[in-house]
Order: C-alpha cells, then structure tokens, then sequence
C-alpha cells in the first residue's frame, strides 16, 4: 500500500481554548495507531495539549508521545524537510520557509486544510475541492461533516465496542468514577456539564435542584465555573468541591486526560459538551446531549446549530424534535431553561433511543483519518 510509506506532517495554531489541539491529536493518533503511519504535529502551544495529555513535556523541541513525534512550532522557524502529506488545520499559515520546502520537493506534497466542522450543506460540494496554489503545490479543502460526500467524525477503529463494554459493565464505571473523585448516588441521574459561560445555567440549575428526580452534576474545572459560582454563591471553586442543593449534587472535576474524557461521557445520563471534539465524542457515547456551540461574528454559528438540528432530529417524532430543538436553541441563546429542559425530560426514552441510532447512522460513514487516507490514495 502505497500510502504505508508516506510521512504526514499536520499543523496546528492553538487559537484558543483546547478544540484545535483535541481535534489534531486525535487525527495524529489515529493515522499512527489506523494507519501505521509516520506522523508529525506541529503545535505552537504546548501548555493547552498538556492539559489533554500530561505526559507532554512543555520544554521539548520535539518528542513521542503515542508513536506521534511531537514538534513545537518555534516563533522562529528551523529548516525541516516537508512530508508526503500536509495537513494545515483549520486554515493556519504555513511557515513561509516550510512552504518552499513543499515546492521544491522533486514530488510537491498533498497540502490539504482541515476545516472546520459543520453539518451545512454547502460543505458537500466545497468537500474536496482544490483551493489555493503555492507556486506548484495544490492546496485543497478537506470538511468533515455528517453526510455522505464529506469527511466524515474522526473515530478510531474499535471505539464503539469499547463504548459498549464499558456502557455495560456497571463495575467499570465505578470504579472510573472513584478514579476521579466521583461517588455516584444510586438512582441519581448523572451529566456532565462542559460549556463556556452561559447566562442560561441558573435556571437550568435552579430546575435541576427542584426536580422529583436527583441529578448528581460532573462539572470538569473551565469557563463555566464563574456562572457556577454564582449560582451557589461562592468564590475559588475548584476540582473537589461538592455541593448538595436539594435534589442537585453538584461537584467539580478536574480536567481530565482526553481519554480519561470519553469515559466520562460514556458514564453520563446526558452530557452537556461544546465546540467540536467533544461535540463529536459525545454523539458517540450514544447518549443525549445538549450542544453549546462556538459563537462566532454575525451569529453565523446559528446557521450552524440549526444545520446541525435538522440532521440529527430527522426520525423524531414531532414533539420530541420541539422539545430537544428548543433547548438546544435556548442554551445557546443564554436563555431561560426551565420549560425546555422539563419538556425535554417528557421525551426521555425517545430521545435515548435515537442518540444511539444517530450514533450508529454516523458510524456508518467513513471515519475522517480513512477519509484522508483514501483522499491521500486516490491522488497518488
Ligand atoms: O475547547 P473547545 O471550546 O475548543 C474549540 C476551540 O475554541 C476552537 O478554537 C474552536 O474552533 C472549536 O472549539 C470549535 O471545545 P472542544 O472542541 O470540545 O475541545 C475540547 C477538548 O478538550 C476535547 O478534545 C475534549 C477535551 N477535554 C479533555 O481532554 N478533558 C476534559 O476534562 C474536558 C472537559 C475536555
């Protein structure tokens, strides 16, 4: 196979939260762990992927870390020869001396973008297509996506049937669970809350504490902690603290390793998650989730949301739709959630049934790293 001997280098700018680096670690591994390839990343942040993955070593110029070699993009650029395969994630610039080195090449690479995730539609017909040229080099756009003529999730090969033996060995969870601090009340229904900050939480909590049923709330150490400490009216909350407000257990965690991160999906009743890898992570932990999207100028994100929502509310009854669609819409619009999120809560069983069905629907798709593969293969 042709595509055993290339070498892949992949780019990312930390613009800002952990969404960038999560998403090209990810594809890192698995093009080394699917693919066998040799792969390096280049990242210019290495403080943001130690919190994913604490085994980095902020200090070094380059290192392995899972069978991926690990470079620091430096401010000041070092010579290094250009792969096979090139992938600039989510539009960076390529460092100028970087790119010459791709065009004089005897065999310039295939430079691809890796773009962002949307469930558009317009992202079926850009999906592939070749977009600017850097003297003989080609660049071209790359789109994940939903649907069939995109890019697809990344999920590495396996994931699912490990999602399901953990899903259903009660012992695993547990003793995940008190990996991390976390002693689950029996009969409490458990979610995890990773949001940026959000005028809509206090009445989320609000009704949560005020429920017939308890909730026990996992809420990883990040942004929305201010509105947390609101809510309860403290200050300095940090991971460990524990708050019981009537059927609402509230505690916070600490940011978990990226991995450690899908087992607590896998654990939750409902997982409230955020931007675009664990937006995806949760849809495949096969539970019902409430997205907080990235917000961008001109609210062109809420073009996104509802791009989003008419994909994934297709097979739901009518109610249901309304119901889940609503409080997707009102936590996104910092809304009240009272009357959503008791609606929704009506809808429950259904809504269980299909986030499993819309896991399986995606995982129909070939997984994104395949898809580069393939792309990479076909071009050849
Ligand atoms: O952190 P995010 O909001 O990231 C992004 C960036 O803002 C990016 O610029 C933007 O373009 C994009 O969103 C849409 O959300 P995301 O994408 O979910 O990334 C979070 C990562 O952090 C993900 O890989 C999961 C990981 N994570 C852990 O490893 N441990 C944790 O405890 C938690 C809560 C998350």
């Amino acid at each position: 196979m042709p595509e055993l001997k290339a070498r892949w280098d992949i780019f990312c700018i930390v613009v800002d939260n952990f969404g960038d680096i999560g998403v090209t670690w990810r594809l890192a591994r698995q093009l080394v762990a699917d693919h066998a390839l040799d792969v390096r990343l280049w990242v210019d942040d290495l403080r943001a992927f130690e919190r994913l993955c604490p085994e980095i070593d902020i200090h070094a110029p380059r290192q392995w870390q899972q069978g991926v070699e690990v470079c620091q993009w430096p401010t000041e650029w070092q010579p290094a020869d250009a792969a096979d395969v090139v992938i600039a994630a989510f539009a960076c610039q390529l460092p100028s001396a970087y790119m010459d080195a791709m065009a004089e090449r005897e065999k310039p690479p295939l430079w691809m973008n890796l773009d962002y995730l949307s469930a558009e539609d317009w992202v079926i017909g850009c999906h592939g297509l070749p977009s600017v040229k850097y003297k003989n080099v080609q660049k071209y756009f790359f789109f994940p996506g939903f649907q069939k003529g995109t890019g697809g999730l990344l999920r590495e090969s396996g994931l699912l049937e490990r999602r399901r033996q953990f899903q259903q060995s009660p012992a695993a969870q547990r003793e995940f669970l008190q990996g991390i601090g976390v002693d689950h009340a029996q009969g409490a229904q458990l979610i995890s809350l990773f949001a940026y900050e959000n005028a809509g939480l206090a009445s989320w909590l609000d009704t949560l504490a005020s429920d017939s049923v308890p909730t026990h709330l996992l809420v990883p150490e990040g942004r929305i902690l201010g509105d947390v400490e609101r809510w309860l009216g403290v200050t300095d909350l940090a991971a460990g603290a524990l708050y019981v407000r009537d059927a609402l257990t509230l505690q916070v965690l600490p940011f978990v390793r990226q991995d450690q991160y899908d087992h607590l999906l896998w654990c939750c009743d409902f997982n409230a998650v955020r931007g675009e890898d664990s937006f995806v992570r949760a849809q495949w932990a096969g539970r019902p989730l409430l997205w907080h999207i990235y917000q961008q100028d001109e609210d062109i994100h809420l073009d996104k949301l509802e791009a989003f929502l008419t994909l994934y509310t297709k097979g739901l009854s009518a109610p249901a739709t309304e119901a889940i669609s609503g409080l997707w819409r009102a936590w996104d619009a910092g809304d009240d959630m009272a009357d959503q999120w008791l609606a929704t809560r009506k809808h429950w069983p259904e809504l269980q049934k299909h986030a499993e069905a819309w896991c399986l629907e995606q995982a129909l798709q070939a997984d994104l790293a395949a898809a580069l593969v393939q792309f990479y293969v076909n071009w050849i």
